[in-house]
Parts: C-alpha cells; sequence; structure tokens
C-alpha cells in the first residue's frame, strides 16, 4: 500500500493532523494500537483552548462541540479559604470550552469515513522504516498478517509510550518529574461551581472540573505511592468534600465514580521533532503536567503547523515549512511547557518544602489577587498563546 502521509497513533493529534490534511486532498491513513473502544475509554483532557476548537470549527466537526461545550469565561485559584478568580474574558477578550476529549475524539472518529480518512485499530508490532529515505515505510500485524505502508512521510502521534520517538537516534529530552500524581474521578453529579477551581492547601493540590451541568470531574494530589486501593470512594469524597464545600457554591455532591485513576505528573520535551522523513507532533514529543490544562492544546497546535508544512509542501514543492516545523512548534511548546510548570509549582504541595515554601506561595497569589498585571499573564496563557 501507498500513501503520501502515514500517520501512527489515533488520539487527538494524529486523528486532527489526518483530517486537516484530508481536507486540503492530502492522501494519508492513520495506523492505532487499540481498539477503538479502548481509545474512548481514556478520559483525559477537558479544557480546550480556541485554537482547538477553531481547528474542529474549521474542519466542520462542530456540531456537538457547539452544542454541548461550555464557554467559560473565566477560573480560580484558590489557597486556603481565599479564592481568586482570574476573569479571562474580561482580561483577554476571549474564553475556553469545557468539552472532553473523550467527545472530541468521538467526533473526529466518526466523520472519519465520511472523509475518506481510513483508520487501522488493533494494529500490533508498529515498526518504523527507512525514515532517511524519500521512502519511509510502516509495518504492522493485524489478523495474523503483516502489512506494509510506503509513504512520503511519517508523523509520529503515537504519544508519549509510542515508537516513533524511539526511532529517531540523536535526540535529547529535557525532563522534571514531579514527586506526585493525580487521582482523577468522574460521575455524574453537579459540578460543586459554575467554573474549574484549582485548590492548594495543607492536606494537597484538588481540582474541581466538570464534563457538563451534571457530570463532575475531581482530582487530588497523591503522592507517587498512592495505589487506587488506597482511595475507596468515599474516602476520595470526604476528602474533595473537606477541600471545596467551604469554597465552593454549592458543596460537593457524591454518586457513583464512572472511572477512577491515577496519572503521574511530568515535564518532558524532546528535541529534535524531525528526523528524516519522520515528524513527532502531540505527546509523541513533549509532556505537560495537567495543572495548566494545555496537553491536548499543545498537540492541536503542533497538527496545525505540520499540516500547514505538509499541504505547503504537496502544493508548490516548498520545503520551508518542513524545515520550520520544529523551531516553530517549539517556541509555543517551551512556553506552554513553563505555564505549566509554574502553575503546578504555585498550587502544589512539594514534600521537600517547608515553611518558608508555602509562604512564598501564599505571597505569590497575594500579588496575582493584587496585580492585573499578574491575572493578564495568567489569564493570556491559560487561554492559549496565538499560533
Ligand atoms: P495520545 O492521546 O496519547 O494518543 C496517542 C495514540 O497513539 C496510540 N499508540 C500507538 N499507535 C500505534 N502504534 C504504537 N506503537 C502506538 N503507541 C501508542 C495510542 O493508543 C493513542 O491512541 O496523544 P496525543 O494524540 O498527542 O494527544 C495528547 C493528549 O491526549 C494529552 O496531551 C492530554 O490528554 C493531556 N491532558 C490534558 N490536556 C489538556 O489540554 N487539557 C486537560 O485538561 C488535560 N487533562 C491530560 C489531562 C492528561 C491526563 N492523563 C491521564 C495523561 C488529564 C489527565 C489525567
Ligand atoms: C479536566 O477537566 O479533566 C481538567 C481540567 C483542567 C485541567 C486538567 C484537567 O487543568
Amino acid at each position: 500500500m501507498k500513501v503520501e502521509v502515514a500517520i501512527v497513533g489515533a488520539g487527538p493529534a494524529g486523528l486532527l493532523l489526518g483530517h486537516l490534511l484530508r481536507s486540503k486532498g492530502v492522501d494519508c491513513i492513520i495506523v492505532e494500537r487499540r481498539s477503538p473502544d479502548y481509545v474512548l475509554s481514556r478520559i483525559r483532557a477537558g479544557v480546550l483552548e480556541t485554537v482547538t476548537t477553531d481547528l474542529m470549527r474549521q474542519l466542520g466537526v462542530d456540531a456537538r462541540l457547539n452544542a454541548d461545550g461550555m464557554i467559560e469565561e473565566g477560573f480560580n485559584l484558590a489557597d486556603g479559604d481565599r479564592v481568586v478568580r482570574i476573569d479571562i474574558a474580561a482580561l483577554t477578550g476571549r474564553h475556553v470550552t469545557v468539552y472532553g476529549q473523550t467527545e472530541l475524539t468521538r467526533d473526529l472518529m466518526e466523520a472519519a469515513p465520511d472523509r475518506g480518512l481510513p483508520i487501522v485499530y488493533d494494529a500490533t508490532d508498529v515498526a518504523l522504516h527507512d525514515l532517511e529515505s524519500g521512502e519511509p515505510a510502516i509495518t504492522y500485524r493485524k489478523d495474523g498478517e503483516t502489512h506494509r505502508i510506503q509513504a512520503d512521510f511519517i508523523a509520529g502521534c503515537d504519544g508519549f509510550h509510542g515508537v516513533s520517538r524511539r526511532a529517531i537516534p540523536d535526540g535529547r529530552a529535557y525532563e522534571r518529574e514531579y514527586p506526585f500524581g493525580w487521582l482523577g474521578i468522574l460521575a455524574d453529579v453537579p459540578p460543586c461551581h459554575p467554573e474549574l477551581i484549582y485548590a492548594n492547601g495543607p492536606r494537597g493540590f484538588a481540582l474541581a472540573s466538570m464534563r457538563s451541568a451534571t457530570r463532575s470531574r475531581y482530582y487530588i494530589q497523591v503522592p507517587l505511592t498512592s495505589a487506587l486501593e488506597d482511595w475507596p470512594e468515599e474516602r476520595l469524597w470526604d476528602e474533595l468534600a473537606a477541600r471545596f464545600d467551604p469554597i465552593s457554591d454549592r458543596g460537593v455532591k457524591r454518586g457513583p465514580a464512572l472511572e477512577v485513576s491515577i496519572a503521574p505528573l511530568r515535564s518532558y520535551v524532546f528535541e529534535t521533532m524531525r528526523h528524516g522523513r519522520l515528524f513527532l507532533a502531540g505527546d509523541a514529543a513533549h509532556i505537560v503536567p495537567p495543572t495548566g490544562a494545555k496537553g491536548l492544546n499543545l498537540a492541536a497546535s503542533d497538527v496545525a503547523y505540520l499540516a500547514e508544512a505538509l499541504i505547503g509542501w504537496y502544493r508548490n514543492g516548498d520545503e520551508a515549512g518542513l524545515t520550520g516545523y520544529e523551531a516553530r512548534a517549539l517556541a509555543r511548546i517551551w512556553k506552554a511547557e513553563r505555564f505549566s510548570w509554574y502553575l503546578t509549582k504555585l498550587m502544589h504541595r512539594f514534600p521537600e518544602d517547608g515553611a518558608f515554601e508555602h509562604r512564598m506561595q501564599s505571597a505569590e497569589l497575594d500579588y496575582v489577587a493584587g496585580s492585573r498585571a499578574m491575572q493578564t499573564a495568567i489569564a493570556e496563557n491559560y487561554v492559549g498563546l496565538p499560533l
């Protein structure tokens, strides 16, 4: 089989890239290791920047996003009983949209057949070949047979644990691991507050988020040694009530969990994002801690740049976009890394921190509370830097 662009991974990065390329007539295929159900069972991001919602609109896959997406004009940073509201609409004239990654993924998956975007699910032993030649290829196994796809270019959109980054022999990783993870719970109960609240306090960090007016998403900071068995649902709800009852509008409502999971926190950037005819995009190349809600949005901006570069190459043989892709993407990635790291440091309890560091966090939030300039800096990063 021969295509113009072979994409590894059908997460948000791979799906968005596939649709962007197909919308301009570029012939491509996506090869995904997991099943469609498995891909949709991963509960992850919830907050979309306009960069991401604009791409969905440009692709015409925005019907459910327009109907169900919740426009958020502000969010809150809390510290003990104090709640500092960041009025993103007043400070930036823009907003973010609460719409689950699962829903965005579903919209892109369901639109794929009509747009002529083939997706091969359940592909095992995916391997990349001849990346430095003009005819790179992907092989994979499915239903007991080995398949080979030859392409002009390969897009590595296979996430942090994929094969693409590992196929680059001479990259450098810049990395910071955090000494805690986030324990998340999704439940069909009304959110405790109309807007997101990121809360820091003596018991650690907690986040109140949502998916709709009737579905809540909460997270708490847990030690890396914590296991799901340590957190029976009642204990988790007690903890959330202790954190959010004093500062939220309605208090925490309890209900059976639809999903509970623990994710470690990490900052990670891999340079280089290109090797011969292979280009990395999304979590394959970088990870941010979820505190800034940037991971999915960065995947979207990477593929917006990459699609533009590939389309330029196919339209008029212009290599400049491909040559410049990495520098353009990294400029935005490092700024999102900085913001996610900054909010993570401001809002979490680090085991190595003492009374001095807690006073520093408190002084920083004091300064934010009293300074429109600081609030603007936070708001413009949260809402997303321009492409
Ligand atoms: P994904 O979503 O990991 O998709 C990669 C796909 O590649 C497949 N794959 C392979 N396919 C073929 N061959 C192989 N060898 C393969 N290896 C892997 C995988 O099965 C998968 O389908 O990466 P992508 O597309 O780059 O998208 C990135 C986002 O998923 C990620 O950045 C966000 O979810 C991060 N994130 C958040 N981002 C936000 O923008 N806002 C948020 O509010 C937010 N909250 C979160 C998050 C991530 C979380 N976790 C669990 C990591 C909250 C959490 C808890
Ligand atoms: C979520 O709703 O899952 C969510 C929201 C904001 C974040 C991270 C996750 O920063």
